[in-house]
């Protein structure tokens, strides 16, 4: 008698592997047995759900299935007898491989300005779009030399999110996570191949990847004074149209501190890394490390130049009414810029009169909230660097102790995952929180060695691919329960029944300030409909593809090792 699939068992829909933990939650209270079945329908391993557990945000309760000791490669269900079954999943080595290069090849998708051929993009091919050879200097950015309309070339780059405008500030903290994947785990991309037209130049795919966006970042300073652009934007986003069908003139916008010192940080990082390629791309390090110098001089000059997107559209014209990325505080991103001017130099004075906070909680990293970018650095390069211990002690110390509180508890979580803890996690782009929680508990690994770190940052990615309460694994092109009506322009333009493969989608957001009519709960964790309409819990942005290539490619070389 065959169980019907029911989505009340909840898993990781890609897979586990053979030595890690594989938990499934099962909603409810009614049943206590579960059956683990291999391909040929055969139990292989019976056990007892957990007691229960209570769920903060729905009051629901559900139990835990522990499946960790079925071990051998294969393909699998989860059954709950008088419930029903999980969807068939992977039991085998480099489980989250696959993943992890859909996820990075998820950017070359969002590539501005060229024709992505069959040849790489598959069924997704395009006609390149905002070919960003005459883009407009914005009344709010003008300078000697650059006057209202002056006309500039800033081609390139990847498009933010479902809309297909570039932000510095949202590239700052994406290019950091991408970079120090890189730095982190830099033997694992030697063999890491995501199909790009770059391909076969000996240079990472990785680097290749984050170079394509880094070339445009560079012409977004302006030679003059070394300030950057905060972004290049349409004055209004473009309909659900195909990049090619978008026609609307494009301005880049006042320059100010904290998307100059993203710009310094990014570049500073980029310079360090890349003087190993010194051979393949003469002069491009110097170059990154010429434009972070300049830009840390102009930060030092305008010590607090904010972007406020209504007081510009007070004064000036065209309106802008494309993602504000607004922040008013400048001291993280002056921290992280910093740290990458140090690690990059070696010269302490980088770190001079400023405030690292490392006593305060660690902050999780997110477009407007950057220091921790700098502190991994900070760690990553200690070693080389000497660092004194004064300095590096205490931000270790703040890792590890964010990592602590993170596991606290985590046996009376509903899903058993340190994601959804804190209401606070369910913001917007909540899964880019469970990603960068990940990437902190594997810091935490790393100081330690402690594999209780390296499970939990595991179990923020089980929660990504399904073991999550809207039974969704998030990553378009993955899962049994497929994320189909991404808020992404080519998605919904393009024809094709399957969204573009390998963008993370958002995920639960209570504010629904889309106010799409389809969400089916309030519930902070179930807070989210797949749904184009959706901007709110299922866009696609950079900022939150960057983690999750972070965590899966970075769990991936651990297990590897
Ligand atoms: O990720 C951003 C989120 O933190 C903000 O609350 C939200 C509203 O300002 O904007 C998000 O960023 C969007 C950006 O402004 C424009 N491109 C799409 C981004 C993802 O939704």
């Amino acid at each position: 008698f065959a169980q019907k699939l029911n989505a009340d068992i909840r898993l990781n829909q890609v897979g586990f592997y053979p030595q890690a933990p594989k938990l499934a939650v099962v909603v409810g209270d009614k049943f206590t047995d579960f059956v683990v079945r291999d391909a040929a329908g055969k139990a292989v391993f019976k056990g007892k759900l957990s007691e229960i557990r209570n769920n903060q945000h729905s009051g629901k309760v559900s139990r835990i299935a522990d499946f960790s000791s079925v071990k051998k490669a294969g393909k699998y269900t989860l059954e709950v007898p008088g419930l029903g079954k999980s969807a068939a999943f992977d039991i085998k080595p480099k489980v989250h491989r696959e993943v992890a290069a859909a996820s990075l090849k998820g950017f070359y998708y969002q590539r501005v300005s060229t024709d992505l051929p069959e040849k790489f993009a598959g069924k997704w091919a395009r006609p390149a779009g905002h070919p960003d050879d005459k883009v407009l200097i914005h009344a709010s950015a003008v300078s000697e030399g650059r006057p209202e309309n002056f006309v500039i070339s800033s081609p390139k780059g990847w498009y933010d999110a479902g809309d297909y405008n570039k932000y510095i500030v949202n590239s700052g903290i994406t290019m950091g996570t991408l970079l120090s994947l890189y730095e982190d785990f830099p033997l694992y991309f030697e063999n890491f191949n995501t199909n790009i037209p770059e391909n076969n130049n000996s240079i990472p795919d990785l680097l290749d990847e984050v170079i394509w966006n880094l070339r445009w970042m560079l012409t977004m300073q302006d030679p003059a004074d070394g300030g950057v652009y905060h972004k290049l934007t349409n004055p209004r986003f473009d309909g659900m149209l195909m990049p090619d069908a978008a026609d609307k003139p494009r301005y880049v916008v006042q320059k100010n501190t904290v998307a100059t010192l993203d710009f310094v940080a990014v570049m500073a990082q980029a310079g360090r890394i890349l003087k190993s390629f010194e051979n393949k791309l003469p002069g491009l390090s110097d170059s990154c490390i010429v434009a972070a110098v300049k830009g840390w001089e102009w930060a030092a000059k305008h010590p607090e130049v904010y972007y406020d997107q209504n007081e510009i559209n007070k004064k000036f014209d065209p309106d802008i009414v494309s993602g504000a990325y607004g922040d008013r505080s400048v001291a993280d991103e002056r921290i992280w810029a910093a740290a990458e001017m140090y690690a990059t130099t070696g010269k302490m004075e980088y770190l001079k009169g400023i405030d690292l906070k490392a006593k305060q909680p660690l902050a999780l990293p997110t477009w407007s909230m950057v220091q921790t970018l700098g502190y991994y650095t900070l760690i990553r390069t200690s070693e080389n660097l000497k660092t004194e211990a004064a300095l590096i002690d205490p931000i270790k110390k703040s890792v590890k102790d964010y990592a602590d509180g993170l596991l606290a508890d985590l046996e009376k979580q509903p899903y058993h995952t340190v994601m959804g803890k804190d209401a606070k996690d369910y913001s917007w782009g909540s899964s880019s929180v469970a990603a960068n929680q990940g990437i902190a508990l594997l810091y935490a690994f790393k100081l330690t060695k402690d594999k209780k770190y390296l499970n939990a940052a595991l179990g923020n990615l089980d929660y990504l691919l399904g073991r999550n309460a809207t039974t969704f694994c998030f990553l378009t092109g993955f899962g049994s329960k497929r994320v189909m009506h991404p808020h992404h322009r080519p998605s919904v333009a393009d024809g094709i029944e399957d969204p573009v493969p390998g963008l993370l989608s958002g995920g639960p957001n209570p504010g629904q300030q889309d106010k799409c009519k389809t969400y089916t709960s309030n519930f902070a964790d179930e807070s989210f409909t797949d749904d184009d309409c959706s901007y709110a819990s299922n866009e696609i942005a950079i900022n939150w593809n960057a983690p999750m290539v972070y965590l899966s490619a970075a769990i991936e070389a651990i297990m590897e090792q």
